[in-house]
This record gives C-alpha cells, structure tokens and sequence, in this order.
C-alpha cells in the first residue's frame, strides 16, 4: 500500500476511546495535564495503540492524565515502513485517532533511529551515501506528509550521542568520536543529522524539529561529557544555518545516579540562550537495589528524586514534560532484561501502579507542575 492520499485524518481507524468514561481514581479530580496546563506547562505521555484499542482501564488513564501524547514504537522506521516503499499507518492512525477523538495533542518519534529499524534498511545504507540519502529523503517526505495535519513536533534524529568511557549505562555502544556508531553514522557521517533535520524542514516548514538523548541529567563525569557534546552539536548546527527548535532530554533516571540542580539547570539555560525549546521526552524512574524494603520508602526515593529533577528543569524553562508510560505494569523497565531489576523486584518508575492507581510519583510531578 503506498502512501500517497493517506493522511493519518484518512486512515478509518476508529479508537475505543471516544466514550470512555474518566477515572478520577484517588487523589485531586484533575490529572496531570490539567494541573500542568493551569501553570501553562504541557504534561503528556508515550501510549501503546493496542492497549489503547484493547484495554479500558489504561485508555481512561491516558485520557484522565495527559494532554499531549507520542506513540511508544509505532512511528518507527520498522512500524512505517516495514518494507521499501511500503508504508503502513495503521498503528499510528489508532493512536491518532484516539488523540483526537480525546482531544490530545501528538508528538513524533523517531524520524531517524538506530533501533527499530526494518530488515531491509541497514543493508541499503551500507550500499553508500548516494542509497542513505535517498532512503533517508523518501522516508521523511512520505510520513510528514502524512502526519503533517496532526503531528507538529517529532524527533527529528533520536539518541545521536554516544555514551562517554565510564559511563554505566549497560547498553554500551560503539563510539565515534562523540558520535554513537550507527548504520547512519557509517553510511553518512555525522552529516546525516544536518541532512535530516533540513529534509523535515524543507517538507514541513512549521514542524517543530527535535534532537531527542537520554544521559544529560545527572551530575556525573559522563553526563557532564554528554552535555557538553549536545551543546557543542547544537552550537554547529545553528551556526551552519541548519533547522532545529527544540532537544528532549529523555530522562530515563536511576534514582542512585547523584543529582544536583546546578549541571542541568546550567545545560538547559545554554540551550535555551540559543534559541532553542528544552522538553523532558521520556521520563521514568530505575531503582536500586538499596532502596529501602516496603513500597512506601521505594515510592518515595523515586518521588523525591523524580521531583528534584523535574523541578530543576521547569525552573530552567522547560515547558513539557512526557512520561514514558504512566503505569508501571506497562513499561519497558519491567520488559527489558538490560534494565529491570534482578532480584525478583519490579521498577515503580511511573506515576501509577500497575492497578492504575497514583503513587508518591505523581503527587511528586503535581506538586512540581504547582511549583510546589
Ligand atoms: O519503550 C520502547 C519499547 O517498547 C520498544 O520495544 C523499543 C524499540 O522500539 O523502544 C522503547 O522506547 C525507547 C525509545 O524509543 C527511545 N529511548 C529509549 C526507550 C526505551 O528503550
């Protein structure tokens, strides 16, 4: 099926969502988003159009809680274009279609990614630059021109860094100078992430272009390094006139990892002073192992941490802040084996338990939407 005539607006998909009741469950009567939106700042979440589709519960929180809402996989290459040329846009028209019938705005994710790649993709950038750059072209033409009329911010290029010696995320990754060592990386140089970002512009020039990587908020050597190196990428490619608004900080978090308000606060405010927008894109929270036991103490390690964070980055001037999921049973930190815990526990990284129900971490993340 081409693409050609199918905008997301077209794709007759219908969400389950559109009669969902709202579930206030315990706490305040408004969710998130609306205590984010009374202080002009935007609360959203990543969603899976399946459980969307399938599971009442879950779509009521989604719509209880979050203004603004990004597809967990099913804007990735592998989910759009499964094979060359061929594009399928029926698992984002479900998330679409329950972003409208609910009145939620979209974000993009990933134009350009090293994972979620379909089989066919990175043979064809290895053929050379020539292959790279068309494919590259031929994908970003096609999906914003479809999803122009209901995504207006996507992740241009997502998790272009590498990861500085020392640093302890376990998915340790092949580095090229201060770039990870991808498909498009190999294919193009660090051109690539020029070239995306003026492809998006080019074919939609009011979309808000985003350089989206996790790392960046912490107070170690290695996110030290990793901010420096975002700051310098940005720096280059503004001084080379090439399109961007906007970098999300991922903010997967460890609560162990140490903190200070200082390094971020200062990183945010230097992207700020250049112009550019600063979102938190994909917040959770890991645990340690030495928290202490009982679900209270756990809740409120992460509580205290998260807002700490998130604090820091809204007094900087960050406006939107997404959650990777709001429940615990749905996370990729319980899925993962490189980032679950290994001793029989289960991550509450979220706002909700896995029942749905609002823990120490949302209260956390009202109170820092307050400026409590
Ligand atoms: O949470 C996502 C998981 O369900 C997918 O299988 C995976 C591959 O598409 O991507 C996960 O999301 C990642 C995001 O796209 C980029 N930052 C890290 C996220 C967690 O791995």
């Amino acid at each position: 099926m081409g693409l050609a005539g199918l905008g997301l607006a077209g794709c007759g998909v219908r969400a389950r969502g559109q009669a969902l009741g709202v579930a206030r469950g315990d706490g305040p009567a408004d969710g998130l988003g609306e205590v984010a939106r009374a202080r002009g700042i935007t609360f959203g979440t990543a969603v899976q159009g399946e459980l969307l589709g399938q599971d009442p519960l879950y779509a009521a929180a989604v719509a209880t809680e979050a203004q603004l809402l990004v597809p967990e996989w099913e804007a990735k290459w592998d989910a759009l274009q499964p094979r060359e040329g061929e594009f399928d846009l029926g698992p984002l028209g479900v998330v679409a279609e329950f972003a409208r019938a609910q009145r939620k705005q979209l974000r993009g994710h990933a134009l350009v990614w090293h994972q979620a790649m379909p089989d066919w993709l990175a043979p064809a950038l290895a053929e050379g630059a020539t292959r790279a750059r068309g494919v590259l072209a031929a994908h970003i033409q096609a999906v914003l021109g479809a999803t122009q009329p209901v995504i207006r911010d996507w992740d241009v290029v997502n998790e272009v860094l590498a990861n500085p010696p020392g640093s302890r995320f376990t998915a340790q990754t092949p580095a090229r100078g201060v770039f990870r060592d991808t498909p498009w990386l190999r294919a193009l140089g660090p051109d690539y992430i020029d070239l995306a970002l003026r492809l998006a512009r080019e074919r939609d020039p009011t979309l808000r272009l985003t350089i989206n990587d996790y790392g960046l908020e912490g107070d170690t050597p290695w996110a030290e390094q990793k901010r420096q190196a975002m700051l310098a990428l940005v720096r280059a490619l503004l001084q080379a006139r090439c399109p961007l608004d906007a970098v999300g900080l991922q903010a997967h978090l460890q609560v162990d990892e140490p903190f200070r308000p200082e390094p971020l606060a200062g990183f945010i405010q230097g992207l700020r002073g250049m112009g550019l927008a600063v979102l938190i894109t994909e917040l959770d929270c890991r645990e340690s192992a030495n928290l202490p036991p009982g679900l209270e103490a756990r809740d409120a390690a992460v509580a205290a941490y998260v807002q700490q964070v998130v604090g820091t980055a809204l007094a900087a001037g960050c406006r939107t802040v997404l959650t990777w999921g709001l429940s615990d049973r749905d996370s990729w930190l319980i899925r993962d084996p490189d980032v679950s815990r290994r001793d029989g526990q289960q991550h509450r990284g979220h706002p909700l338990d896995a029942a749905f129900r609002r823990k120490a971490m949302w209260q956390a993340l009202a109170r820092s939407f307050a400026g409590g």
